[in-house]
């Protein structure tokens, strides 16, 4: 092992020891995020409600939120091999806090989207459109990486939320992909297999949401 990639063991090594010693600044760093998906989350419950007054329908069918775990966290650290700081965390890691929200239709998606990133206090700092741009597995969603104001005791902070807009059948896809890819001792052929009929199942999903919406377009032109 050369010296850098020693001296770069010992700073990981030396930010888990005080990390060990001291959580306060962690657990700091946590609260933020915990507070920013209480923001976040708040404005789609708000966005829903309003609909669901308004136009007697709700666009959102579930929001899920999630912190990721410290373990999680240290996890992507070594994968992105990023200095183990609390600053480089914040910069380097995107989805600390994550927010999930299913709609039924892909138009709503759109729709939410708009209503939450037209709102003075968020601003976009990424967006991911594998919607229109499908990963080449099938993976449809659409990503967006929002800075949050939270309003502490003496100042504000802008913090990073990731959102993930999907539709239900996009949900479902999703979940059983995942399982796929973390599940292990799969038979090197049989996971071609499966990655060869999940892409199949993710064309006939998106077949799906299409046929949906227009069904419901054309149920709600009628007067
Ligand atoms: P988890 O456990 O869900 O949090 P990043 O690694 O986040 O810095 P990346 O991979 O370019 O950069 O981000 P991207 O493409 O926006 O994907 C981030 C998240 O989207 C993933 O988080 C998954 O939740 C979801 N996702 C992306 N691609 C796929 C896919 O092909 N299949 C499934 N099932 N989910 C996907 P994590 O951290 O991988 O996992």
């Amino acid at each position: 092992m050369n010296k850098i990639l020693i001296d770069e063991q010992m700073i990981q090594e030396d930010f888990f020891e005080k990390l060990k010693e001291d959580m306060m600044p962690f657990k700091i760093m946590m609260a933020k995020y915990k507070c920013a998906l209480m923001e976040v989350e708040t404005k789609f419950k708000v966005l829903n409600e309003e609909f669901s007054l308004k136009y007697n329908y709700n666009p959102i069918e579930s929001i899920k939120t999630r912190l990721k775990s410290p373990e999680s966290i240290f996890g992507k650290v070594k994968k992105k091999e990023i200095t183990a700081s609390i600053a480089s965390i914040q910069e380097n890691i995107k989805d600390i806090a994550g927010i999930r929200v299913t709609c039924s239709f892909i138009e709503d998606i759109y729709i939410i989207k708009k209503c939450l990133t037209e709102q003075d206090d968020i601003k976009i700092f990424l967006e991911k459109d594998y919607i229109k741009n499908p990963k080449p597995n099938g993976y449809r969603s659409l990503h967006l990486i929002v800075e949050v104001p939270i309003f502490l005791q003496n100042e504000k902070v802008d913090v990073q939320v990731e959102v993930q807009l999907r539709t239900i059948a996009m949900d479902f896809w999703a979940s059983l992909e995942h399982k796929v890819k973390y599940k292990k001792n799969i038979p090197e052929k049989l996971e071609c297999k499966f990655q060869e009929e999940l892409l199949e199942c993710a064309e006939a999903s998106n077949q799906l949401d299409m046929k949906m919406e227009r069904i419901k377009n054309r149920l709600f032109e009628i007067k």
